[in-house]
Protein backbone atom coordinates (compact mmCIF):
# COMPACT_ATOMS: atom_id res chain seq x y z
CA UNK A 1 0.00 0.00 0.00
CA UNK A 2 0.81 3.66 -0.98
CA UNK A 3 0.88 4.86 2.76
CA UNK A 4 3.75 2.21 3.53
CA UNK A 5 5.79 4.93 1.74
CA UNK A 6 5.31 8.39 3.05
CA UNK A 7 8.59 9.35 4.45
CA UNK A 8 10.13 12.36 5.54
CA UNK A 9 12.80 11.88 3.18
CA UNK A 10 14.38 14.65 1.17
CA UNK A 11 13.19 12.80 -1.68
CA UNK A 12 9.17 12.61 -3.01
CA UNK A 13 8.16 9.05 -3.59
CA UNK A 14 6.29 7.68 -6.61
CA UNK A 15 4.86 3.87 -5.24
CA UNK A 16 3.70 1.14 -7.24
CA UNK A 17 2.92 -1.84 -6.01
CA UNK A 18 4.05 -3.89 -9.22
CA UNK A 19 5.78 -2.18 -12.15
CA UNK A 20 8.33 -3.29 -15.17
CA UNK A 21 11.34 -1.79 -13.99
CA UNK A 22 11.80 1.02 -11.55
CA UNK A 23 14.75 2.47 -13.45
CA UNK A 24 12.50 2.84 -16.78
CA UNK A 25 10.26 5.07 -14.74
CA UNK A 26 12.76 7.22 -13.48
CA UNK A 27 14.32 7.55 -16.63
CA UNK A 28 10.98 8.74 -18.16
CA UNK A 29 10.55 11.21 -15.25
CA UNK A 30 14.19 12.48 -15.42
CA UNK A 31 13.77 13.06 -19.45
CA UNK A 32 10.49 15.27 -17.89
CA UNK A 33 12.88 17.39 -15.80
CA UNK A 34 11.84 15.96 -12.84
CA UNK A 35 14.54 15.63 -10.02
CA UNK A 36 14.74 14.62 -6.54
CA UNK A 37 12.02 11.75 -7.05
CA UNK A 38 12.43 7.82 -6.01
CA UNK A 39 10.51 5.40 -8.00
CA UNK A 40 9.69 2.48 -5.53
CA UNK A 41 8.10 -0.76 -5.97
CA UNK A 42 6.89 -3.78 -4.16
CA UNK A 43 7.44 -5.85 -7.21
CA UNK A 44 8.85 -5.47 -10.41
CA UNK A 45 8.59 -7.84 -13.21
CA UNK A 46 10.96 -6.85 -15.72
CA UNK A 47 13.91 -5.90 -13.48
CA UNK A 48 17.14 -5.19 -14.81
CA UNK A 49 20.90 -5.92 -13.71
CA UNK A 50 24.15 -4.48 -15.76
CA UNK A 51 24.70 -5.39 -19.00
CA UNK A 52 21.38 -6.53 -20.27
CA UNK A 53 21.42 -9.48 -17.10
CA UNK A 54 17.91 -9.90 -15.56
CA UNK A 55 17.48 -8.94 -12.20
CA UNK A 56 14.53 -10.83 -10.14
CA UNK A 57 12.45 -8.60 -7.94
CA UNK A 58 9.91 -10.72 -6.45
CA UNK A 59 6.98 -9.01 -4.11
CA UNK A 60 8.79 -7.81 -0.30
CA UNK A 61 11.81 -6.19 -1.51
CA UNK A 62 12.61 -2.70 -1.99
CA UNK A 63 12.99 -1.80 -5.48
CA UNK A 64 13.75 1.84 -6.27
CA UNK A 65 15.42 4.09 -8.12
CA UNK A 66 16.76 7.51 -7.61
CA UNK A 67 16.65 10.59 -9.76
CA UNK A 68 18.79 13.26 -9.48
CA UNK A 69 20.58 16.44 -11.28
CA UNK A 70 23.43 17.07 -9.67
CA UNK A 71 26.07 19.43 -10.87
CA UNK A 72 28.98 17.58 -11.89
CA UNK A 73 31.28 15.82 -14.21
CA UNK A 74 30.53 12.65 -15.85
CA UNK A 75 33.37 11.12 -14.55
CA UNK A 76 32.08 11.77 -11.05
CA UNK A 77 29.07 9.87 -11.55
CA UNK A 78 30.43 6.30 -10.23
CA UNK A 79 31.08 8.56 -6.60
CA UNK A 80 26.81 8.06 -6.78
CA UNK A 81 27.03 4.28 -7.19
CA UNK A 82 29.15 3.85 -4.24
CA UNK A 83 27.25 6.21 -2.22
CA UNK A 84 24.51 3.93 -2.55
CA UNK A 85 26.04 1.13 -2.47
CA UNK A 86 27.59 2.78 0.88
CA UNK A 87 24.05 3.76 2.02
CA UNK A 88 22.40 0.67 1.13
CA UNK A 89 25.37 -0.89 3.18
CA UNK A 90 24.48 1.05 6.21
CA UNK A 91 20.70 0.74 6.23
CA UNK A 92 20.90 -3.06 6.29
CA UNK A 93 23.42 -3.37 9.10
CA UNK A 94 20.94 -1.07 10.80
CA UNK A 95 18.81 -4.29 10.41
CA UNK A 96 21.11 -6.44 12.04
CA UNK A 97 22.65 -7.84 8.49
CA UNK A 98 26.60 -7.92 8.43
CA UNK A 99 26.59 -6.44 5.01
CA UNK A 100 29.73 -5.66 3.31
CA UNK A 101 30.58 -4.05 -0.36
CA UNK A 102 31.96 -5.81 -3.23
CA UNK A 103 33.13 -3.68 -5.77
CA UNK A 104 31.85 -2.14 -7.81
CA UNK A 105 28.17 -1.77 -7.27
CA UNK A 106 27.21 -5.24 -5.02
CA UNK A 107 26.11 -5.22 -1.82
CA UNK A 108 26.69 -8.72 -0.30
CA UNK A 109 27.15 -10.92 3.06
CA UNK A 110 30.27 -12.51 3.44
CA UNK A 111 30.14 -16.62 3.97
CA UNK A 112 33.72 -17.72 5.41
CA UNK A 113 37.22 -16.52 5.15
CA UNK A 114 38.03 -17.34 1.97
CA UNK A 115 36.14 -14.28 -0.05
CA UNK A 116 33.09 -15.96 -0.88
CA UNK A 117 30.23 -13.66 0.34
CA UNK A 118 26.19 -14.02 -0.82
CA UNK A 119 24.25 -11.08 -2.72
CA UNK A 120 22.04 -9.01 -0.98
CA UNK A 121 21.50 -6.02 -2.79
CA UNK A 122 22.69 -4.46 -6.57
CA UNK A 123 22.91 -0.96 -8.22
CA UNK A 124 22.74 -0.11 -11.46
CA UNK A 125 23.35 3.78 -12.20
CA UNK A 126 22.28 4.85 -15.76
CA UNK A 127 22.87 8.96 -16.61
CA UNK A 128 22.55 11.16 -19.31
CA UNK A 129 24.66 14.35 -19.68
CA UNK A 130 27.28 16.49 -21.94
CA UNK A 131 30.84 15.81 -22.21
CA UNK A 132 31.17 17.94 -19.08
CA UNK A 133 28.13 17.60 -17.38
CA UNK A 134 25.33 15.11 -15.93
CA UNK A 135 21.97 16.12 -17.07
CA UNK A 136 20.26 13.35 -14.25
CA UNK A 137 21.26 9.97 -12.86
CA UNK A 138 19.07 7.15 -11.73
CA UNK A 139 20.34 5.21 -9.30
CA UNK A 140 18.37 2.12 -9.32
CA UNK A 141 19.21 -0.13 -5.93
CA UNK A 142 17.81 -3.53 -5.09
CA UNK A 143 17.96 -4.83 -2.29
CA UNK A 144 16.54 -8.93 -1.41
CA UNK A 145 14.36 -7.36 1.93
CA UNK A 146 11.53 -9.57 3.15
CA UNK A 147 11.97 -12.38 0.60
CA UNK A 148 12.43 -16.20 1.27
CA UNK A 149 15.76 -17.03 0.11
CA UNK A 150 14.74 -19.84 -2.31
CA UNK A 151 12.34 -17.80 -4.21
CA UNK A 152 15.76 -15.89 -5.51
CA UNK A 153 18.55 -16.93 -7.65
CA UNK A 154 21.41 -18.93 -6.29
CA UNK A 155 23.85 -17.12 -4.65
CA UNK A 156 21.32 -14.59 -3.03
CA UNK A 157 20.25 -14.03 0.29
CA UNK A 158 18.07 -11.32 1.77
CA UNK A 159 17.49 -9.26 4.89
CA UNK A 160 15.01 -12.19 5.92
CA UNK A 161 17.21 -14.82 5.64
CA UNK A 162 19.84 -13.21 7.59
CA UNK A 163 18.17 -11.17 9.96
CA UNK A 164 14.49 -11.28 9.69
CA UNK A 165 11.69 -9.18 8.71
CA UNK A 166 12.57 -5.21 8.17
CA UNK A 167 10.41 -2.31 8.68
CA UNK A 168 10.50 -1.41 4.61
CA UNK A 169 9.56 2.04 5.73
CA UNK A 170 11.89 2.93 7.86
CA UNK A 171 14.85 0.64 5.86
CA UNK A 172 14.20 3.24 3.15
CA UNK A 173 13.79 6.61 4.86
CA UNK A 174 17.48 5.41 6.15
CA UNK A 175 18.77 4.40 3.34
CA UNK A 176 17.81 7.70 1.63
CA UNK A 177 19.05 9.60 4.41
CA UNK A 178 22.34 8.15 4.51
CA UNK A 179 22.76 8.66 0.30
CA UNK A 180 21.33 12.51 0.94
CA UNK A 181 24.05 12.86 2.91
CA UNK A 182 27.10 11.59 0.62
CA UNK A 183 25.50 13.22 -1.99
CA UNK A 184 26.03 16.53 -0.80
CA UNK A 185 29.89 15.30 0.84
CA UNK A 186 30.94 13.90 -2.07
CA UNK A 187 34.53 14.03 -0.50
CA UNK A 188 33.58 11.39 2.21
CA UNK A 189 32.02 8.85 -0.01
CA UNK A 190 35.21 7.01 -0.41
CA UNK A 191 36.67 7.13 2.50
CA UNK A 192 32.95 5.22 3.86
CA UNK A 193 33.28 2.54 0.59
CA UNK A 194 36.52 1.83 1.87
CA UNK A 195 35.47 1.06 5.38
CA UNK A 196 33.58 -1.14 4.10
CA UNK A 197 34.49 -2.61 1.41
CA UNK A 198 35.13 -6.73 0.73
CA UNK A 199 37.29 -6.51 -2.11
CA UNK A 200 40.04 -4.26 -0.59
CA UNK A 201 43.53 -6.54 0.31
CA UNK A 202 41.00 -9.90 -1.82
CA UNK A 203 43.35 -11.53 -4.57
CA UNK A 204 40.38 -11.12 -7.49
CA UNK A 205 40.00 -11.55 -11.04
CA UNK A 206 38.85 -9.04 -13.21
CA UNK A 207 36.65 -9.69 -16.49
CA UNK A 208 36.72 -7.10 -19.15
CA UNK A 209 35.06 -7.12 -22.31
CA UNK A 210 39.28 -6.23 -23.50
CA UNK A 211 40.48 -9.11 -21.36
CA UNK A 212 41.25 -10.36 -17.57
CA UNK A 213 43.14 -8.71 -15.07
CA UNK A 214 44.06 -10.84 -12.39
CA UNK A 215 46.51 -9.69 -8.97
CA UNK A 216 45.62 -7.99 -5.64
CA UNK A 217 42.39 -5.20 -5.26
CA UNK A 218 44.76 -2.52 -3.47
CA UNK A 219 42.85 0.39 -3.49
CA UNK A 220 39.86 2.75 -5.21
CA UNK A 221 40.39 6.09 -6.95
CA UNK A 222 38.72 9.26 -6.21
CA UNK A 223 36.52 8.35 -9.05
CA UNK A 224 35.41 4.81 -7.45
CA UNK A 225 37.50 2.99 -10.13
CA UNK A 226 39.61 0.11 -8.86
CA UNK A 227 43.16 -0.37 -8.32
CA UNK A 228 45.03 -4.14 -9.38
CA UNK A 229 48.13 -4.86 -7.78
CA UNK A 230 49.74 -7.46 -11.07
CA UNK A 231 53.00 -9.14 -11.76
CA UNK A 232 53.27 -6.31 -13.85
CA UNK A 233 52.33 -2.76 -11.92
CA UNK A 234 49.00 -1.27 -11.13
CA UNK A 235 46.43 -1.41 -12.97
CA UNK A 236 43.13 0.31 -12.91
CA UNK A 237 39.35 -0.52 -13.50
CA UNK A 238 37.00 1.85 -14.28
CA UNK A 239 33.30 0.16 -12.88
CA UNK A 240 31.41 0.26 -16.25
CA UNK A 241 34.60 -2.02 -17.60
CA UNK A 242 34.02 -4.68 -14.98
CA UNK A 243 31.89 -7.96 -16.26
CA UNK A 244 32.33 -9.92 -13.60
CA UNK A 245 34.80 -9.91 -10.39
CA UNK A 246 35.67 -12.62 -8.36
CA UNK A 247 37.51 -13.74 -5.80
CA UNK A 248 40.66 -16.08 -6.75
C1 LIG B 1 23.02 -5.61 -10.48
O1 LIG B 1 23.33 -6.10 -11.71
O2 LIG B 1 23.40 -6.07 -9.44
C2 LIG B 1 22.10 -4.40 -10.51
C3 LIG B 1 20.73 -4.71 -10.00
C4 LIG B 1 19.88 -3.46 -9.92
C5 LIG B 1 18.46 -3.78 -9.55
C6 LIG B 1 17.66 -2.54 -9.28
S1 LIG B 1 16.08 -2.89 -8.62
C7 LIG B 1 15.57 -1.26 -8.86
C8 LIG B 1 16.13 -0.85 -10.22
N1 LIG B 1 15.23 -1.23 -11.29
C9 LIG B 1 15.80 -2.15 -12.10
O3 LIG B 1 15.24 -2.66 -13.10
N2 LIG B 1 17.04 -2.42 -11.68
C10 LIG B 1 17.39 -1.66 -10.50
P1 LIG B 1 24.43 -7.18 -12.01
O4 LIG B 1 25.70 -6.83 -11.30
O5 LIG B 1 24.45 -7.28 -13.49
O6 LIG B 1 23.90 -8.51 -11.38
C11 LIG B 1 22.89 -9.24 -12.02
C12 LIG B 1 23.04 -10.71 -11.62
O7 LIG B 1 22.69 -10.89 -10.25
C13 LIG B 1 22.11 -11.63 -12.39
O8 LIG B 1 22.73 -12.08 -13.56
C14 LIG B 1 21.88 -12.77 -11.40
O9 LIG B 1 22.97 -13.68 -11.45
C15 LIG B 1 21.96 -12.10 -10.06
N3 LIG B 1 20.64 -11.74 -9.53
C16 LIG B 1 19.48 -11.50 -10.18
N4 LIG B 1 18.51 -11.15 -9.32
C17 LIG B 1 19.07 -11.15 -8.09
C18 LIG B 1 18.59 -10.86 -6.79
N5 LIG B 1 17.33 -10.46 -6.54
N6 LIG B 1 19.46 -10.98 -5.75
C19 LIG B 1 20.74 -11.34 -5.94
N7 LIG B 1 21.25 -11.65 -7.14
C20 LIG B 1 20.43 -11.53 -8.20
Amino acid sequence: PAVEYELEAPFSIEYHDSIGSTNDRARELASEGMTDVVVLADEQVGGRGRLEREWSAPSGGVWLSLVTRPDIAPAQAPLYTLAASVATARAAREAGVDARIKWPNDVVVPVGDEGEYRKLAGILTEMEGQMDRVDWIAAGIGVNANIDADALPEGATSIRAEAGDVDRRRFVQRLLEEFDRYRGDLEAVVPAWRDLALTLGQRVRVERATGEIVGEAVDVTESGALVIETEDGRETVAAGDCEHLRPV
